[in-house]
């Protein structure tokens, strides 16, 4: 019944065109965003196996620096490995805009075709075939039923790609996108041998003690504000220093700050440069995280959205905590 549903919202028209593409040409460049996750990149090297399968070339890329944490993704050694023919065609996974590619966004802007599969509100529509699934819990729900559409053959290692894309865009299976679907796809993905028990270690339970020591400080830092409705907190280049962490460490403080029960927006702010500051948002119940950033050219999803700002720290929270504060007091973001 849900497999129906999603074919029909894919658009056949665009799939059997997308189809023909890759029968009728040899080189392909499948790209995952800046600051790569498990859905970009897990959905990249599974769609690239898929292309191998048809007798094509895949090559798979990723805006440096590529994100050790990911190290665990089958295929990932070959990532950035080989330079793609100048005429190869361009299969972006899992953003709403060339931007998002960093420095991949001009090989995008100049291929001869670009493909799209993504799964963000914020989507700006690029890509001369573009499936955007709003609905769709990750790019790698998408691109499994796209495979699983074309009979495509998905062994062990693209399975492990594609539940690694799943299980952790619905923060292992805990997100308000967590649907019946998603748990049947990832049984699925399971029976055709993805490593459910790894992907969980490599991705929850394999942190190094910076990593901790730096969460630990990001905790005690965090300010609640409006009974507990608003909470945030920031990461300074200060801050990693001392705890001898990269930025790229900060992955799961957010998670930690909208585990708080009042919690309606939680927000990290990181300082990455002078001039150069990231925001994660994420909200429960009104609040649309995509919406809160959209103003300063960020995006996402209504749940889960972030934007990186020419500001200072400073100037970026000021910004974003009266947006938020404005939101929660006047019921819309
Ligand atoms: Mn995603």
């Amino acid at each position: 019944m849900s497999w129906v549903r999603v074919v029909v919202k894919m658009e056949l028209d665009i799939l059997r065109r997308i189809r023909e593409l890759i029968g009728s040409h040899r080189d392909f460049l499948c790209v995952a965003h800046k600051d790569a996750d498990a859905d970009s990149l897990g959905s990249a090297l599974a769609f690239a196996d898929h292309l191998r399968g048809t007798g094509a070339r895949a090559y798979v890329w990723a805006p440096d620096p590529l994100p050790v944490n990911l190290a665990y993704l089958p295929g990932y050694q070959t990532v950035n490995r080989e330079e793609a023919p100048a005429d190869a065609v361009v299969i972006a996974f899992d953003a709403g805009s060339p931007s998002r590619f960093g420095n991949l966004a001009a090989r995008i802007e100049r291929a001869p075709f670009t493909i799209l599969f993504d799964h963000h509100a914020s989507n700006d529509g690029f890509g001369d075939l573009a499936i955007v699934d709003r609905e769709a819990a990750a790019t790698g729900v998408i691109i499994y039923d796209v495979l699983r559409l074309w009979g495509s053959d998905i062994g062990a290692d693209a399975a492990t790609n594609l539940y690694a894309a799943i299980f952790t865009d619905t923060g292992g299976f805990r997100h308000d996108n967590t649907s019946a679907h998603v748990l049947r796809l990832g049984a699925e993905l399971a029976d055709l041998g993805a490593d459910v028990a790894y992907v969980a270690l490599k991705s929850y339970k394999s942190r190094p003690q910076t990593t901790l020591r730096l969460q630990a400080a990001a905790c005690a830092a965090a300010r609640y504000e409006l009974d507990g409705r608003l909470t945030w907190s920031e990461v300074t280049q200060e801050m990693l220093a001392e705890a001898g962490a990269q930025m790229e460490e900060t992955e799961g403080i957010i998670d930690v700050l909208q585990s708080l029960d009042t919690m309606e927006c939680a927000l990290l702010f990181k300082q990455e440069g002078e001039r150069l500051t990231k925001v994660s948002v994420r909200t429960r119940g009104d609040l649309e995280a995509h919406s809160l950033v959209a103003e300063v050219g960020g995006g996402g999803h209504v749940r889960a959205a972030g934007a990186e700002v020419e500001m200072s720290l400073e100037e970026l929270e000021r910004v974003i905590l009266g947006r938020a504060r404005a939101a929660i007091l006047g019921g819309t973001a």
